[in-house]
């Protein structure tokens, strides 16, 4: 199973779409709000090149990862997972 870690804000609705599809799974997803804690944004553009929210980091077990960012994209990723 992937390491899974979303980068989102409260406001954004795109984000609000992820997570209402995000908390009708099981799935375990580390949360990095990236307008409360700029480090979060501040990681998201060093890795996925953009501040664009919502981003869904996946690191799969190899140690690949990939930046997922868009909110259509990262729910129906989800909902393959869950
Ligand atoms: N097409 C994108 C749109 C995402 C989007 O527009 N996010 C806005 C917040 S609602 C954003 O992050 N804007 C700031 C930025 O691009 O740095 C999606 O569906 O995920």
């Amino acid at each position: 199973m992937p390491k899974l870690a979303l980068y989102y804000y409260d406001q954004c609705p795109f984000c609000q779409m992820v997570l209402s599809v995000l908390n009708k799974t099981q799935l375990e997803v580390e949360m990095r709000n990236t307008l409360t804690n700029p480090q979060n944004r501040q990681d998201l553009i060093s890795g996925g090149g953009r501040s664009m929210v919502p981003c869904l980091r996946i690191e799969q077990d190899n140690g690949d990862v990939h930046w997922m960012y868009e909110s259509r994209d990262i729910a129906q990723y989800l909902k393959s997972l869950n």
